[in-house]
């Protein structure tokens, strides 16, 4: 550990030596010829040298000391692009601009070189990179464990308005430079066949699986640098590959495809990510590709800790497993597979140990995202492990008949095999069956975990379900993303304040200090411009930096209410149309989202607010007063851009669907104010920021349970509420689709005849007058700096390095380990 920031010793000549090195040898490039692209790549393996070599130095060390370590399980690692975070982590930032300025290159461009690895949707993936990212910095012994899928998440581009998908080659064709292909830590992973009985030495008979085909793990590492000190940890991805790719003999009797069947059969596994956030759609390659993830996973941690010399009885000691959300369940079924039938244990052995390695995180409450598998496909693809999965639930059931005895509807409600016509495994009931701790990601959430998702299980297992607040690595999210206000910051607070966010809350006695809100102010004007360049250079679309930015950037769901946010912009466009009174402050409304590529409503939501921006942004009358802007592909690197130049953070989901959001903490952080419901993270949000530094709106939980149950009927808002329906009808005339009257009606159909599922219209009076409230705010300057510094000086609570050091102390008993 240093203290100036420069974990690393420089030595210039030697890394300019190796660039130099990679640009001639492993790009066959001059200096004179290479383009920025080449530089960025022989920059990028000039670093992975260094971070390659404390990797394996890392690991050396934590087997030789034999500590206990987390694997975290996830089939999404949304992580970004690395290297820009990277130097900042080896404290190398300066020296390689420096450097790199010597040898003719601007860094900053360099850095725009590098595609974003999107291998993640939204929300859960990128909880697991700052979570990745959180360990590092605090020397957590920590394993990533995730998929190395060929194409991300897919691109998105818009044609005449509508969502265009297509593949994300995110690796290009030189390979990314910061992974490292480790074959001596291949594996080899079995699928379908059939389960026999034999006889062991011991005259025992036991269950064996047969497996009717093999495939091929190739792991790829990628460095998760340490902030500050010299730990790096792997994120450790498997690619599928076929044991025997290419058949000569075949290939020479003229069967050209027959030829690399296998290969492409086993190709196909890790060929994409899928494209769904927050729902599940229960393809059978998508069990493969989960059961692939945890074979492999499972066998390596297995592998690390047989070979550090220890006993297997210790596993549930040294290692503890977390499940990302239920993608990777079948990692416990498997473990109990291989201490089965492979360590010879008994059933309660192999369960003592299995159910003390595993814990679970719970993303979401929405029915339709938690995972059901069809018990037959299961059993033709993964027979033995459908066995053990009945014999789980088998005793399972035993233990709620103790609890509950003769109550059936109970014990339908808990068994892990949902009964109908065709029987179907819940992964979610499975997870908090075989593990020892299940959490939500923000207290709201947690508690509706308990008491409407599983309510007898918490009853039956008692202190099995709990909270860990997601956060957001401030590394990442303000010092790389926002250098202005890093700066401002560590002036005020010191330089300590990434590592320890606590630090941060230095700045509030600066909150009424008019010179600092000037400065403060000043960096978010330039943040703003920075967006609007892209903007303008992008999209074509001039933007005026004085207007309010107002920006709502996340995945394109019903539940998040982007069609909230849309009606509301038809609103303004019908008052400054028609009401000479009205008046506001000029406004941008930025969006930024993909949507599932099988979510009609959701793409028919892109469609209506490119259109919308179309009309508005060209319209004389409006007086440049409202602007709309779809940022197409929106990604990591667009957040990183979007999130520092936020003026009004929309974090707008029905209360009781989003589970705790991190875009509202990344927005908070970076001084936007938030426009939101009582949901997810917000509610613990305004607990540390004040009621009057954040604009809450809407029904609260409760009450949506309640008109709900009550019979809600989205008609009684439209007659009511004249402006309402000024905004809805809009959507059935032509005004924004000029000749082709009825092309946007269906978000209108689905919110009034639809029923209106996520309570949009109820919500909209109230969300308006919000609005109102922020806009008559935004004219004091003054008192909104101060609103943005608190914002960001009592944010603290949402690091990543708090939700760490939560589940190192309260769920996984874990120690950081100082290199
Ligand atoms: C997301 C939740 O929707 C979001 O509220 C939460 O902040 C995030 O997980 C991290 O916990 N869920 C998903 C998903 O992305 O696919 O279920």
């Amino acid at each position: 550990m240093t203290t100036n920031g420069q974990t690393q010793q420089f030595d210039k000549v030697a890394f300019k030596a190796a660039v130099e090195k990679h640009l001639t040898t492993t790009y066959a490039n001059t200096p004179a010829t290479a383009t920025s692209r080449s530089w960025y790549l022989a920059m990028g393996r000039a670093l992975a040298e260094i971070t390659t070599g404390d990797l394996l130095e890392t690991e050396h060390q934590l087997a030789e000391e034999k500590v206990r370590s987390i694997n975290y399980l996830s089939l999404e690692f949304l992580i970004g692009r690395l290297t820009g975070n990277n130097l900042i982590s080896m404290g190398l930032y300066e020296n390689v601009a420096v450097a790199m300025e010597e040898m003719g290159q601007n860094l900053t461009d360099l850095l725009e070189e590098e595609r974003d690895p999107a291998l993640g949707n939204g929300g859960l993936g990128r909880l697991a990179a700052c979570f990745m990212d959180s360990l590092a910095a605090q020397e957590y012994p920590a394993v990533g464990y995730g998929l190395h899928y060929e194409y991300g998440l897919f691109r998105q581009s818009f044609e005449n308005g509508r969502q265009v998908e297509s593949p994300d080659a995110w690796r290009g064709l030189e390979g990314y430079p910061w992974e490292v292909v480790r074959p001596e830590l291949n594996q080899t992973v079995s699928l379908y066949g059939h389960v026999e009985t034999y006889t062991d030495e011991n005259g025992h008979e036991c269950r064996r699986w047969v497996p009717g085909m093999t495939v091929e793990g190739v792991a790829w590492d990628l460095p998760i640098v340490g902030y500050d000190n010299k730990s790096v940890y792997p994120l450790r991805l498997w690619e599928c590959r076929s044991p025997a790719p290419f058949n000569l003999a075949r290939f020479n009797d003229g069967d050209y495809v027959g030829a690399q069947y296998s290969e492409l059969e086993a190709g196909n596994v890790t060929k994409v990510l899928y494209p769904n956030d927050n729902h599940d759609q229960g393809k059978a390659l998508r069990l493969m590709q989960q059961y692939f993830h945890c074979a492999c996973s499972v066998a390596d941690i297995l592998r690390r800790h047989i070979g550090a010399g220890n006993k297997i009885e210790d596993l549930a000691k040294l290692e503890t497993i977390q499940l990302n959300d239920t993608h990777p369940t079948i990692a416990i079924p498997e473990l109990m597979r291989v201490l089965l039938d492979e360590y010879k244990l008994g059933w309660d052995t192999a369960w003592a140990i299995s159910s003390k390695t595993f814990a679970y995180t719970n993303h979401t409450l929405l029915p339709e995202a938690l995972e059901t598998w069809s018990e037959s496909l299961i059993a033709q693809m993964l027979p033995r492990h459908m066995e053990i999965i009945f014999e789980i639930n088998h005793r399972f059931m035993t233990l709620v008949d103790q609890t509950w005895p003769g109550n059936n509807e109970v014990k339908r409600k808990l068994s892990i095999i949902q009964e109908g016509p065709q029987r179907m495994v819940r992964m979610a009931n499975l997870c908090v069956v075989g593990t020892y701790a299940v959490n939500g990601v923000a207290a709201l959430h947690s508690e509706l975990v308990k008491r409407d998702l599983f309510p007898e299980f918490n009853e039956l297992f008692p202190g099995r379900l709990t909270n860990v607040t997601n956060g957001v690595t401030p590394r990442r999210w303000i010092k790389y993303c926002n250098p202005g206000l890093s700066a401002l910051i560590s002036e005020k607070v010191g330089n300590d304040w990434p590592k320890d966010l606590d630090k941060i809350a230095g700045l509030e006695k600066f909150a009424d200090d008019k010179a600092f809100q000037k400065r403060y102010m000043a960096v978010k004007k330039d943040n703003k411009q920075r967006l609007a360049d892209w903007v303008e250079e992008n999209m074509g679309i001039e933007l005026d930096t004085n207007a309010i930015f107002d920006i709502q950037i996340k995945r394109l769901h019903e539940y998040k209410r982007q069609h909230l946010n849309l009606l509301h912009i038809l609103s303004l466009y019908h008052r400054l149309l028609n009401d000479p009174t009205f008046d506001m402050h000029p406004r941008v409304f930025f969006f930024g989202a993909k949507a599932a590529p099988g979510y009609a409503l959701a793409k028919d939501i892109i469609f209506a607010i490119n259109k919308i921006a179309d009309k508005v942004n060209n319209d004389p009358r409006l007086g440049g007063k409202l602007k709309v802007v779809f940022i197409p592909d929106y990604r990591v690197s667009l957040a990183e851009i979007l999130f520092p130049a936020a003026d009004v953070s929309e974090q707008i989901s029905t209360a009781g669907k989003e589970a705790s959001g991190t875009g509202n903490m990344k927005f908070a952080l970076n001084g936007a104010l938030t426009i939101g419901t009582m949901d997810g993270a917000n509610v613990e949000m305004r607990e540390e920021v004040g009621d009057e530094n954040i604009f809450i709106f809407g029904l609260l939980v409760d009450e949506v349970q309640k008109l709900k149950e009550e019979g809600y009927d989205p008609y009684r808002y439209y007659h009511a509420d004249s402006l309402l329906r000024a905004s809805l009808d809009l959507l059935e005339t032509d005004e924004f689709t000029p000749g082709y009257p009825g092309q946007l009606a269906s978000i209108r159909h689905n919110l009034l005849d639809g029923g209106d599922p996520y309570l949009v219209l109820a919500d909209f009076d109230d969300y308006v007058k919000t609005h109102e409230r922020i806009d008559a705010v935004y004219r004091n300057q003054q008192n909104w700096a101060r609103k943005a510094i608190l914002n960001t000086a009592l944010m603290s609570k949402f690091s990543s390095d708090r939700s760490i050091r939560d589940y190192a102390n309260n769920i996984w008993k874990l120690e950081a380990v100082t290199r």
